[in-house]
C-alpha cells in the first residue's frame, strides 16, 4: 500500500486496468489521516490534501463537489455524521490505488 510519500508525486508503474480501487474501508481511513487539527471534522483544506493523496487530479474542484453531496449542514466541513457520504462520493468516483 503506496500511501506514503505520495503527496505530489505520481508514480506510473502501475497499470490502470489491473489497479484495485480504494475501498471504502480504506478511504474513511485516509480521510481520516488527514483530520490533521484532530477536531473530527474535516476542513478544505484537509479535504484538499485527501483528495491530492488518493489521486485526484483537481482536489480543489473534488472537494467543492464533495461538500455539495455531503455537507448536510452547510457548514463547509464534513463532520462524522457525514463523512459516510463523502466517503461514498469519493468511492463512486473509484480512485485506484498507487
Ligand atoms: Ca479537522
Ligand atoms: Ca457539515
Amino acid at each position: 500500500m503506496a500511501l506514503v510519500g505520495s503527496m505530489g508525486l505520481h508514480f506510473h508503474f502501475h497499470k490502470d486496468a489491473e489497479a484495485p480501487r480504494f475501498t471504502k474501508a480504506q478511504l474513511e481511513k485516509i480521510f481520516m489521516k488527514f483530520d490533521t487539527n484532530g477536531d473530527k471534522c474535516l476542513s478544505r483544506a484537509e479535504m484538499k490534501k485527501a483528495f491530492d493523496d488518493i489521486g485526484s487530479h483537481y482536489p480543489a474542484f473534488r472537494v467543492w463537489r464533495a461538500l455539495k453531496y455531503a455537507d448536510a449542514n452547510g457548514d463547509g466541513q464534513i463532520d462524522m455524521q457525514e463523512l459516510d457520504d463523502l466517503v461514498y462520493y469519493a468511492h463512486k468516483i473509484g480512485y485506484k490505488m498507487k
